[in-house]
């Protein structure tokens, strides 16, 4: 049995708080999806309620400490201190409709880790439907509740689940995204887009998928899920292969001989345009 630091108690008891109006607002949504309004407004209010939740636990816990929220935005704080970096619901579409498949995902970033540089050192995907609660510390491994988990062990390409986002509504690089998903779905088990990046990546850490790729993303997406693919044993890079995913918001994950693979295939479609 592993117990969690103070900081991840401090962060399942936000996103536990916040997940039971969730989960009462997810199940009004599917009576409102045959309203002629749709549950668009609604669901807007879940979200900042579920966020304004969040960052009154979190405030209460460390009032010195900054914040990046998806819908709140950049709250400063002690620029000595880590900051929270937080997404109330990942997987907005999915809610909007009516379909079970999102999170809550919280991260710690610390202004100066390696190499002086700000690195994420805590993260916490938590799905309300499922009551799964994904976490990760640095150099403390990842979990699913007090089980470890392994990114998967296949090495093979073509016994390969992988996951990607797809660019939606004028958002990303349709063109990049069509280069890579030629180079990659001929050669897989598999492709999914289930419509939430942070759990796609707890997902790769937990072994159920065995690759990622997305870009666009913003560090509330993927902050708390490339620590855990990380300290489940696997490989998080950008495009071309480097550390930059969360600036460059290009994400490439899966373990080590799969990476590999899959960052020829991304770096071929990229090269040939
Ligand atoms: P969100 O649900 O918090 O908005 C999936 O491609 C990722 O893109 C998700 O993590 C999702 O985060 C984000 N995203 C933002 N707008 C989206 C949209 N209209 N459709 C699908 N994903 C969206
Ligand atoms: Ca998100």
């Amino acid at each position: 049995m592993v117990s969690h630091s103070g900081l991840l108690t401090i962060m399942e008891r936000a996103a536990r708080k916040a997940a039971p109006r969730l989960r009462r607002d997810f199940n009004e949504v599917q009576h409102l999806q045959v309203s002629r309004k749709g549950p668009a407004d609604f669901v807007s209010m879940a979200d900042k309620r579920a966020e304004q939740t969040i960052f009154e636990e979190l405030r209460k816990a460390r009032p010195d400490w900054g914040m990046l929220l998806e819908e709140g935005g950049k709250i400063e704080g002690d620029p000595d201190k880590p900051r929270w970096i937080v997404d109330p619901l990942d997987g907005t579409s999915n809610f909007l409709h009516g379909i079970p498949h999102f999170a809550i995902s919280i991260a710690v970033e610390d202004p100066r880790g390696a190499g002086g540089q700000p690195e994420i050192t805590s993260g916490l995907i938590y799905q309300p439907l499922t009551d799964e609660s994904f976490w990760a510390e640095k150099g403390r491994g990842a979990w699913l509740h007090d089980g470890r988990l392994r990114v998967s062990a296949r090495r093979h390409l073509d016994e390969s689940l992988i996951a990607t986002g797809i660019p939606f509504l004028g958002h990303g690089d349709f063109a990049e995204w069509t280069r890579i998903f030629g180079a990659v779905a001929p050669e897989v088990a598999g492709i999914r887009r289930f419509g939430s990046a942070a759990l796609d990546l707890a997902w790769v850490a937990a072994g159920r998928y065995d690759g990622f790729w997305e870009s666009g993303l913003q560090p509330w997406d993927v902050a708390a899920g490339l620590l855990l693919v990380r300290e489940a044993g696997g490989f998080v890079t950008d495009f071309r292969g480097g550390d930059q995913a969360m600036t460059r918001k290009q994400v490439l994950a899966a373990n080590d001989a799969l990476h590999s693979k899959l960052h020829k295939l991304v770096a071929g479609a990229l090269r040939n345009k």
